[in-house]
């Protein structure tokens, strides 16, 4: 997600320890490109000696701040090119840690027969998330890419400035792996590459909205913005206070934290047609106006960022660069009503904000850190002449949480895919389906919402899946001291 937007943080010396963690979850490494390497586990001893060469290259939470410094002051002292720069980190799925003999039962709920992280998300993605399927004689197996459905042990993070770099370090992860050859303790199972997108497009996503606004603000880390919504450190982070699973956990899961990887594709031709063939008739816009104001209502921001809850009626380019104003709403004093910003609106559903705290529930124990980047090619000329999508692009979605049951599974399963949620007691209109995530597989006559069309409430629109998700794994990324000292190990064996 978009990169350039996140503001420095003014961290709150000594309240956690940045030099433990990793390096993506608090701040998000630097990037303008992130390659994703999935690997097996081939051979137990030999990866736990080989983690221990590689341990030292994994970037900690600090060492980000730092750079982050470095590329600032770059800009400011406006030096051409761009400051080089990777970022590697790394985090193991409940099979990676069962793979390396390691003990990993504090990181599940032991009164959750069916925990994600446990279950994985293979079986997840049938049984809750909605993703489409294809039935076997072993039961539905989701309709992915066959590399997501072999057991995944982990995935390896390699953030840089340019694909260069990545690849000069990919190759020497490669060695202390001894990957290809005879001795080799990993092999890989995909390499997936996310690149921002070129020039002014580079903080969008490939519909066009600017991403990377709303993220919740650690307290101990940083100072919350306005509207930004502050959790306590354990929302993210396990082992610190706000986790729901604070005294279960093992000493070494402190300062980790559970990173859900999604591969998202996008149907961006598919999605403007729709735009352009439902554009909305209000007041005197344009049948262009109308698109716009129909996406807008879509995602709950214009593609500038601006919220429509704030400026639902005409875009506000400048109030969506402004840090200090455009999270500053909480759909306040519109429990019953979706006339400035739908209840589906991609936003709303996702951070409820005031719709759930008026009534006294916080939004703050299910929220989540986004990560990710864009993925695949520009829309092509014949792609735009057919309005069909020929090129694979979307979306690696990754969010961090301390609890995936709390974060990203419940915003996916009881939001996003709930035609009812939010509840509401007095409004004839249901709310539908969020019309980007929300899944009703084998059900397309589902993938509806209302509160679109801002002169008719109730009137209900249906949509394509314009979001098709081909993958993804639960992971957990550990805290660097649990990955020299609890999974590494120094000595040597019989390689
Ligand atoms: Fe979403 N999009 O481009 O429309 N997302 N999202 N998301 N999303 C957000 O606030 C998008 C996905 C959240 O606090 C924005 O940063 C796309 C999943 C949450 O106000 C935009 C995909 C999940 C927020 C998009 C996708 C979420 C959020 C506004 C997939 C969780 C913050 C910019 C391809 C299950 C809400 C911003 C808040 C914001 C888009 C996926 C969750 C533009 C294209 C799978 C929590």
């Amino acid at each position: 997600m978009a990169d350039a937007q996140i503001p420095i943080p003014a961290p709150t010396p000594g309240a956690l320890d940045l030099k433990n963690i990793q390096g993506d979850i608090l701040q998000g490494l630097p990037k303008k490109t992130e390659y994703y390497y999935f690997f097996r586990i081939l051979n137990a001893e030999r990866f736990r000696v080989d983690l221990a060469k590689f341990a030292p290259h994994v970037k900690s939470a600090q060492e980000v701040i730092d750079d982050r410094k470095r590329i600032e002051d770059h800009k400011k002292k406006g030096k051409p090119g761009l400051v080089p720069v990777v970022g590697i980190n790394v985090a193991f799925s409940h099979l990676g840690f069962q793979a390396m003999g390691v003990d990993d039962s504090s990181l599940s709920d032991a009164n959750n027969a069916r925990d994600p992280f446990k279950i994985g998300q293979r079986e997840d993605a049938v049984e809750n998330l909605g993703d489409n399927f294809v039935p076997s004689a072993d039961g539905n197996v989701p309709d992915w890419d066959p590399a997501f459905l072999q057991p995944i042990h982990g995935v390896i993070l390699v953030a840089a400035d340019c694909h260069e770099n990545a690849e000069k370090s990919i190759e020497k992860i490669e060695e202390i792996f001894r990957a290809d050859t005879h001795r080799a303790s990993i092999s890989q199972i995909k390499l997936i590459r996310g690149d921002a997108r070129p020039g002014k497009e580079s903080a969008h996503e490939h519909f066009g909205f600017l991403d990377g606004i709303s993220n919740p603000a650690v307290i101990g880390f940083e100072k919350e913005l306005p509207g930004q919504g502050a959790v306590r450190p354990g929302v993210i982070l396990t082992g610190h206070e706000g986790d729901p699973l604070v005294t279960a956990r093992a000493p070494w899961a402190t300062d980790g934290s559970f990173l859900v990887f999604r591969h998202l594709f996008q149907e961006v031709p598919e999605f403007n047609k729709y735009l352009k063939d439902n554009a909305l008739k209000f007041k005197n816009l344009t049948p262009e106006q109308g698109s716009e104001l129909l996406g807008a209502r879509m995602v709950g921001r214009w593609k500038s960022g601006a919220p429509i809850d704030i400026t639902p009626f005409k875009d506000d380019p400048v109030l969506a660069k402004d840090p200090q104003r455009n999270n500053f709403f909480k759909f306040e004093g519109e429990v019953e009503s979706q006339f400035k910003c739908p209840f589906a609106a991609h936003i709303r559903k996702t951070n409820p904000r005031d719709d759930l705290e008026s009534a006294g529930i916080p939004v703050e124990p299910r929220r989540i850190v986004r990560r990710g980047i864009q993925f695949g090619p520009e829309v092509t000329p014949a792609e735009k002449a057919s309005n069909t999508t020929q090129k694979g692009r979307g979306l690696l979605f990754v969010s961090y949480q301390s609890s995936i049951a709390n974060g990203f599974q419940f915003h996916q399963q009881s939001w996003a895919n709930n035609p009812d949620f939010q509840f509401r007691e007095t409004q004839p209109e249901r709310p539908g389906l969020d019309p980007l995530i929300g899944q009703a597989p084998g059900r397309p006559q589902d993938r509806k919402m209302s509160g679109l069309d801002p002169n008719n409430a109730q009137r209900e629109l249906t949509f394509p899946d314009f979001i098709i998700p081909r993958g993804g794994e639960y992971f957990y990324s550990p805290s660097i001291k649990a990955l020299k000292e609890t999974l590494a190990k120094t000595t040597s064996v019989k390689a």
